[in-house]
Parts: C-alpha cells; sequence; structure tokens
C-alpha cells in the first residue's frame, strides 16, 4: 500500500493500534520511503506506547537516510508543495458579507513550502480553549406526558417572551379583551394559529398564559409580508388597536425576539481555525470515502496549520430504517458497524485537532430534539479521537468565539412553509437567519421535526450566538444576519435515489473553514 497521503499512514498506524501526532504524520508522509519509515519508527517505539509521536518519527528519520523529505516526485509533495486541493466556489454559495472562496484563492497568501519543521505549525494545545456552554446530554427529564407540552411551552412563552416585554407595553390576552373598543394594546404570545379571511386579511391567534386572542393583520398593511414568515408556536409581540367590539385587534407592529443590531461578535485573539462540517453518512453506499480522504490528507498539510478544530453537526452515519427503502442504498448494514467505521475515517483527521460533535437525524440517539448526545457504547466506539460528544442543539466556545451547533431538521419545514425567496435549498442560510430571528431553532411543533417535552425548552436560542452551525438539508451556504455567521455546511454523500427524485442536488465534499480571528468563512473543495 502506497503511504505517501498522511491519511493512508493515519490508517496505518491505527490499524496497528496506535494514535499519531499531527506533526508525525507529516513527517512520514514526507520521508523518501514513507512505508519503510513507518515500519522502522514501530519497531523502535517503546512497547507501552500508545501515540506515535514526532520525537519518534524524528529518531528514526535522523539515523537513516531517510531525513531530507524528498522534494520531488512523491505523492507527499504533491500533498504539500502543490497549489492545495482545488477551491472553487460551489454554486450555491452565496458569499454576502463573507470572504467568498473566489476572493480566497486570489487573495491567499503562497502555500507553505518551508518544508515540516513544526516551527511552522501554529497548533500549541496550551493556546486553546474549548467549552461546552449549552449540553442537555444527561438532563432529559422529559416522560412524554401533558405535563411536559405544558412545562415547555411555558418556559418557551417565559423565556422568549422576555426579549419582547421590554419592548412592547403588553398585557395578557383576558386583560385585552376586557379593554375599551379603540384603545391601543399589546401582547406577547405564541402563534396558535394562522388563517387568511375570505377577504384575504390574515387572523393570526395569539396564545399566553391566560387565554387567545386574535389578531387581525389587513393584507395592505406593510406588516402583511411578515405573516409568510411565521410559523406555528413561534413566539412574538403584536401592536394594534383594538376593534369596537374589544373581541379582535388590528396589528399596527409585530416584533420578534431577534437577534439585536448592536450584537458584536467575538473573535478570537489569534489566527486559528475551525473546520465546519456535517452530513458524513458513513455507512451509505453513497458516502464519498475518497473526498473524506483527500480532506484528512489537506489538514494535515501546512496550508491547514491553522485548522485547529472541528465541528460535526449531525449525521455521522448513515443509520438503518431512516426512511423507507433506505436498506437498499447501505453499504453496511449494521448500525455498530457504522460507527466503526465511521471511526476509522475520524482517526485520519489529525490527532490534535480538537473535534466536537452533535448528533443527527441519522444517529443512533433518540429521534426527537433536544437530542442527547451518544451512548456509552458509541462514545466508546469513536474514543480514539477523543471528541466532544454534546447534544443537539448545544453551544461551544473556541477561544471566545461562541458557535450554536444544530443538527438542521427543522429547516426542511422553514424553507417547505417560507416563500422560495425567503427560505429555499440552494440558500440555506436564509433559512437559518428566520430561526436566529425567532431565537429558537425548531418554533414548530407536530410537522417534521419532531420535538421531546423538555421541563425547559433546550431549543430556545438564549444568548446570540457569534456562528451558528447547521447540516442536514446537504447544501453549503453561508452568510450574515445581523453579523451573526450562519453557516450550514454541506455533506460528505452524493446524491440518494430520494434526493434525485425529488431534485435536490447535494453540495458533497466541501469543508467550510472559518477564521476564529475574523470570522472569514473559505470553503475547500474534495470532490
Ligand atoms: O437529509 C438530507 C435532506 O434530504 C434533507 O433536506 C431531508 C431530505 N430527505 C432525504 N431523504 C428523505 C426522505 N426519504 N424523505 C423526506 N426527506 C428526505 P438527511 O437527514 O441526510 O436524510
Ligand atoms: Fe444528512
Ligand atoms: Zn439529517
Amino acid at each position: 500500500m502506497p503511504l505517501e497521503a498522511p491519511a493512508r499512514i493515519v490508517s496505518e498506524l491505527t490499524s496497528r493500534g496506535y494514535n499519531a501526532e499531527r506533526e508525525a504524520v507529516t513527517r512520514l508522509a514526507a520521508a523518501e520511503d514513507p512505508a519503510a519509515a513507518l515500519e522502522r519508527v514501530l519497531d523502535e517505539i517503546p512497547d507501552d506506547a500508545l501515540v506515535v509521536r514526532t520525537d519518534h518519527v524524528e529518531a528514526v528519520l535522523s539515523t537513516s537516510d531517510e531525513s531530507a523529505p524528498s522534494r520531488s516526485g512523491s505523492g507527499a509533495d504533491a500533498a504539500v508543495d502543490d497549489d492545495s486541493p482545488p477551491t472553487e466556489s460551489p454554486p450555491s454559495v452565496s458569499t454576502g458579507t463573507v470572504t467568498g472562496p473566489g476572493a480566497e484563492s486570489a487573495g491567499r497568501s503562497p502555500v507553505e513550502t518551508k518544508g515540516y519543521s513544526s516551527a511552522n505549525r501554529s497548533s500549541d494545545p496550551a493556546q486553546r480553549s474549548l467549552e461546552i456552554v449549552g449540553d442537555m446530554t444527561g438532563q432529559s427529564t422529559g416522560t412524554g406526558e401533558y405535563d411536559d407540552f405544558v412545562s415547555v411551552f411555558r418556559d418557551r412563552l417565559d423565556r422568549l417572551g422576555a426579549k419582547l416585554r421590554g419592548r412592547v407595553n403588553h398585557r395578557p390576552a383576558t386583560a385585552i379583551q376586557g379593554m375599551a373598543g379603540g384603545s391601543e394594546v399589546a401582547m406577547v404570545g405564541l402563534v396558535n394559529d394562522i388563517r387568511s379571511t375570505a377577504s384575504g386579511h390574515w387572523l393570526i391567534e395569539l396564545e399566553d398564559a391566560t387565554g387567545t386572542f386574535p389578531w387581525l393583520v389587513m393584507k395592505d398593511r406593510e406588516y402583511a409580508d411578515l405573516v409568510e414568515e411565521l410559523l406555528c408556536d413561534e413566539v412574538l409581540a403584536m401592536e394594534g388597536t383594538l376593534a369596537d367590539d374589544s373581541g379582535i385587534a388590528f396589528v399596527d407592529s409585530m416584533h420578534f425576539p431577534d437577534i439585536p443590531r448592536t450584537h458584536e461578535p467575538s473573535t478570537a485573539d489569534r489566527h486559528v481555525q475551525a473546520a465546519l462540517i456535517s452530513d458524513v453518512h458513513v455507512g451509505s453506499q453513497e458516502f464519498m470515502a475518497d473526498a473524506w480522504n483527500d480532506f484528512a490528507d489537506w489538514l494535515h498539510t501546512p496550508e491547514a496549520e491553522h485548522v485547529e478544530y472541528m465541528l460535526l453537526a449531525g449525521d455521522m452515519v448513515e443509520g438503518v430504517g431512516v426512511y423507507p427503502d433506505q436498506d437498499e442504498e447501505l453499504d453496511i448494514v449494521d448500525i455498530y458497524e457504522q460507527y466503526e467505521a465511521f471511526s476509522e475515517h475520524l482517526k485520519k483527521i489529525p490527532g490534535d485537532i480538537e473535534i466536537v460533535m452533535i448528533p443527527g437525524n441519522h444517529d443512533a440517539v433518540r429521534l426527537a430534539e433536544p437530542q442527547p448526545g451518544f451512548d456509552e457504547v458509541l462514545r466508546e466506539i469513536m474514543s480514539a479521537h477523543d471528541p466532544q460528544i454534546v447534544s443537539n442543539p448545544s453551544m461551544v466556545t473556541l477561544e471566545g468565539v461562541s458557535v450554536l451547533m444544530y443538527h438542521g431538521v427543522s429547516l426542511d419545514e422553514v424553507i417547505a412553509e417560507l416563500p422560495e425567496e425567503k427560505a429555499s435549498y440552494d440558500d440555506p442560510h436564509k433559512a437559518m437567519y428566520h430561526l436566529l430571528k425567532k431565537r429558537h431553532v425548531a418554533p414548530q411543533f407536530g410537522g417534521h421535526t419532531r420535538l421531546a417535552p423538555e421541563e425547559k425548552d433546550y431549543l430556545i436560542i438564549d444568548e446570540v450566538p457569534d456562528i451558528f452551525h447547521t447540516g442536514h438539508v446537504h447544501k453549503l451556504g453561508f452568510g450574515k444576519y445581523h453579523d451573526v455567521l450562519a453557516i450550514n455546511s454541506g455533506c460528505w454523500q452524493a446524491q440518494t435515489d430520494f434526493q434525485k427524485s425529488v431534485n435536490i442536488d447535494p453540495d458533497a465534499g466541501f469543508a467550510p473553514i472559518v477564521d476564529l480571528d475574523t470570522l472569514n468563512v473559505t470553503v475547500q473543495k474534495f470532490s
């Protein structure tokens, strides 16, 4: 087996029971004869060593002719000296206010070719900071009883309502009914029902802890356009004028919990990057192993030296029985074997990259959201790379930059319910903007998105994140909403028969890379 490519070296080492430092792998890849060098390293490594370290490799290379990295002809050179994997713009990528792939290839400084000295590597683990802020794993109290539904909606109304109550002079639903016709009124509530009237106006029923009250949006008012964005069960405030009989109010304005325009994102103090990916789907016949291996190889090159974090937003494996007839497209039919295979692919990622992962709807955790992180058995299977395994959704902070990770099942719903120009599969980040505006990752209950009622609503976007990362729709798109960077990562699965039947053309084999010091995004393509 040729061993020029770092990913193959990692596979070889892990198959023999070793993890390896990133630099150790890079040096092996650069040796004159990587396979021979690897054998010698394994011969000479202490018996109790579990990790192949750079000094193990150095010791071997410095006592042999293999010390000089070969500068021509070898595959390792191709991986390092070439102008990196192609970085072209996927058709659906919106560059928005973010540095797009085009800008990246034009303005990028030359690829580092100074050799393999560790001085060129930025990763000093001591400088890292990764904090898990929100993870509901182990916190689930839900029993699925009626009371849980009452408490989760009460919590939602309380906490999202708190973001609105200072902005309007609100009254409870029951108090509004008793006010004089013609009064100016306001209410904070959950959207209970949205109906169009025979004359083309909109009737929106809001519910609070005291009861419900109907609000009428006239079709010619400027706010009529916003009605198309509303989802049942979201929390908002309405202001308006009571009708003469006080039985209904005419809407003058609508207010959403939203991201304050004053939000200023935090950034890292040094140049450090994170790869944001999702939807690997190992076990599917369409899993793109070659693209994944190219990605893993690239992470071992100096061009990727600043990539110190990798966030995986769900659908690690294809799963079993997720959709009808899915078994016809499975490459691995056993769910545990799928995770074993995924784990092998994960091991190819440099060992010094910090990984955080949340589950998705194809993963072997409960389907209803919030989804707790993987159980002990699966954690054990995936333990080699020591990833942080947290719930869907979760908030993590990377060197001061907060990232809300959510798999994204509700995006299907947002895209289905909203008009094309406001949310579409081609611009998945715009669908994400609506979740940010509603400050909730899955507002609508009872549709596609299965929700598990808990005492607390874990799906509320309580703190404003600096980055919002989702996946699921297998489309790449990113942009900024009130200075929050929204990124929907693509996938590592080629088009499935189902996707073909509904004309979904996935963005497969792309890795968006975020500069944590500037929140600029570049896209690496591996397919
Ligand atoms: O979802 C990938 C995307 O494709 C997401 O937008 C849902 C959609 N999808 C895929 N298969 C189906 C079926 N069988 N029914 C409905 N929607 C589907 P993923 O979570 O990766 O399957
Ligand atoms: Fe997926
Ligand atoms: Zn999914």
